[in-house]
């Protein structure tokens, strides 16, 4: 008796003087999981009537509730350095890497309310800003039009350079021009949130989500072997534009006017297809006018794409989705436009919030959405904590794959979307250079614009130079310029969604990467040997398996591990992108042989403006900053053009 109890108050003391012991720190996350499940679903769902009704009221009601949040988390990484001083220590790898996860609690561990609160206000402002901007065309015939669908159809499909420019400007003056100095007040009090996390800058924060030091290396290296295909596809395309609105709007550094890519951001030129289409003789595919002509709705569209994944074995939707989502624009209230997928974290309420209309690009940002939330099902019995892509660029890989099979000519047929398939090599080459507007016009877009921000958070760039930096970036990587002046009272970030909304970007990036890897993948699995880009997994449940393996992980393991069950590889790799594009690559280089690829990386001048709103004026240091970038751009413009 007395050896019993010497030995139960040995272990106690023991245990407590060493802290709370592995079994009771799963006890502890089941106990989490079901908290915070109730946590996380009351705070999404905030946040959905928040971006479905832009009201004052809506956005106290978010702002309480992701406060309540906040101390949540913070609730709990307490609780575990307490209870749990040598989690560090325990010996299963999962318990690490959750109670790993939970102590690292980003902008919440910020020790005052009032800084945190105000994190979540200028976010929703910003995003408010966006989201209910309206640009007024009166001498273009046209009255005040907002970004969807009225902005986005003229900058689809008009061809005319004046009127492109006016729509072009008016975006930026409307939201990026305005946001300005709450953008600088955004970085500044999230900066100084994420450091009592242990973080230099927001951008570090960030870029842990991929658990890979070598990360900005990386995603570097990857870029630089796609440049040659990009700086192809540029070259070629500015001869088609230069044709089409004449030499004498393209500066003569190489670069392309930024307005005319069918795109309010020129990252995606699928919209200008028509003027540079390679064979205009042969076969190419119109899928909004198909779409049309077969009777499509709305719901329809969703229904297209939903049948896409049950017939490779995934979804279907559940009932909840079809009733709850908001998959047009109302008429009687503003809302955030921007497609977006919900996850609710209680296992049944998925949604998605489009304002979607009956276009072939519309159809594609369906399939991307959609695609998420298939993730979301997938992933949906992991623990909250894991309830996410194996890292941010996976979930965006997931969301695209099914882009790479459903444009093929064979896919569009067998759902009605296209009549014949076209065997000749010259529509071969029309698919094929559509498909590069989509996938590799992107990819300095996508690498860049976390650049900037990276940039932005790490004090390197200050506000006197928010728009002469964005603009170096995106004349370095994309080849474009502004068509008209631009100064630092401007604030061309700001014009698209990500910034405000402040969604990380380099996500895109990789997930470009990762799709043409995984449709490799996916394609091998089930045996198929012609042209990668002719491969259609369509009704393939051995591709749909395959994808599940990766998918119901969740983030429980980091990235290379789920990679690897769908690759057989850890890495991140461009070949497969290459290979799909090669016969492509090879045809570009062949019609640009007399063409100077590339463009100077003299970039256009961006005027200081030393008393702009959110430039730190009361710096002499920053405006002498700014005066010698002014300089520096004028001598060098001056000295490439004599
Ligand atoms: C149209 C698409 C995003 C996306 C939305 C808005 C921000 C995050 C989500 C997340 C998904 C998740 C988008 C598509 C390709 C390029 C980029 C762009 N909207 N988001 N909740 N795209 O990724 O779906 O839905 O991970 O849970 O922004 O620039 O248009
Ligand atoms: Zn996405």
């Amino acid at each position: 008796m007395w050896i019993v109890l010497i030995v139960i108050s040995l272990t106690l003391g023991r245990g407590q003087a060493q802290g709370g012991t592995e079994s009771e720190g799963r006890l502890f996350l089941q106990e989490y999981d079901a908290k915070a499940g109730i946590v996380y679903n009351k705070n999404v769902k905030a946040s959905w009537n928040y971006n479905t009704n832009i009201t004052d009221e809506n956005l106290k009601t978010m702002t309480a509730i992701n406060l309540e949040a906040a101390e949540f988390a913070n609730e709990v990484a307490r609780n575990i350095s307490t209870r749990f001083p040598n989690w560090k220590t325990f010996t299963d790898p999962d318990i690490k890497r959750q109670f790993g996860g939970l102590v690292d609690i980003g902008f919440a561990a910020i020790n005052d309310t009032e800084k945190f609160r105000s994190i979540s206000t200028l976010g929703a402002e910003l995003t408010s800003i966006y989201s209910t901007a309206e640009v007024c065309l009166p001498e273009f015939g046209k009255g005040c039009l907002s970004l969807e669908p009225g902005l986005t159809d003229l900058m689809a499909k008009s061809r005319n350079y004046q009127e492109l420019v006016a729509v072009w400007k008016g975006w930026r003056n409307a939201t990026g021009k305005t946001m300005r100095s709450k953008y600088t007040e955004f970085v500044n009090v999230m900066n100084e949130a994420i450091a009592f996390s242990g973080y230099n800058d927001t951008g570090e924060y960030w870029r842990s989500w991929y658990e890979t030091p070598t990360f900005e290396e990386d995603v570097k290296n990857l870029y630089e072997q796609l440049r040659p295909l990009y700086e192809n596809l540029h070259a070629y395309v500015r001869r088609k534009l230069m044709k089409q609105y004449g030499e004498q709007y393209f500066p003569d550094n190489g670069h392309i006017p930024a307005h005319l890519f069918g795109n309010m951001w020129s990252q995606n030129w699928l919209n200008i297809y028509d003027i540079v289409e390679p064979y205009p003789e042969a076969t190419s595919v119109n899928v909004t006018a198909k779409m049309i002509e077969k009777g499509y709705n709305i719901t329809h569209m969703y229904r297209v794409a939903e049948e896409f994944f049950t017939s490779l074995g995934l979804g279907p939707m559940p009932e909840g989705f079809w009733t709850k989502s908001m998959l047009e624009k109302p008429a009687d209230r503003d809302v955030v436009c921007h497609a977006s997928a919900w996850d609710f974290f209680d296992g049944q309420d998925f949604r998605i919030k489009q304002c979607t209309t009956l276009t072939e690009a519309q159809l594609l940002t369906v399939h991307h959405e959609m695609g998420h939330v298939i993730y979301f099902l997938e992933y949906r019995n992991q623990p909250v904590l894991y309830r996410a892509g194996a890292n941010p660029g996976f979930h965006e890989g997931m969301a695209d794959i099914v882009s790479l099979s459903f444009q093929t000519p064979e896919h569009l047929k067998a759902i009605g979307l296209l009549d014949e398939i076209p065997k000749d090599n010259k529509s071969d080459i029309n698919f094929l250079l559509k498909m590069a507007l989509d996938k590799v016009a992107f990819l300095p877009f996508g690498y860049l614009i976390d650049q900037w921000r990276w940039s932005v958070f790490n004090g390197q760039t200050t506000p006197s130079t928010y728009n002469n930096d964005w603009w170096d970036l995106r004349c370095k990587y994309q080849g474009i310029s502004p068509p008209v002046e631009r100064t630092e009272d401007d604030f061309d970030p700001g014009a698209k969604y990500h910034i405000p909304g402040n969604t990380p970007y380099i996500r895109y990036f990789v997930s470009f990467i990762l799709q043409f890897q995984w449709h490799k993948a996916l394609c091998d699995e089930i045996g198929y040997t012609g042209p990668l880009h002719r491969c259609d997994v369509y009704r393939q449940t051995a591709a749909g398996n395959l994808l599940r393996k990766m998918l119901k992980m969740g983030s429980s393991k980091p990235w290379q591990e789920a990679m690897k069950v769908i690759t057989g590889s850890r890495e991140m790799s461009v070949l497969p992108m290459m290979q799909y594009f090669d016969p492509l690559l090879q045809w570009l280089k062949e019609q640009n042989k007399e063409e100077n690829i590339g463009w100077s990386s003299i970039c256009p001048t961006i005027i200081p403006s030393p008393d702009s709103p959110g430039s730190s004026s009361s710096s002499n240091k920053t405006n002498l900053n700014a005066i010698l970038i002014y300089y520096r751009n004028t001598w060098f413009s001056l000295l490439f053009r004599s």
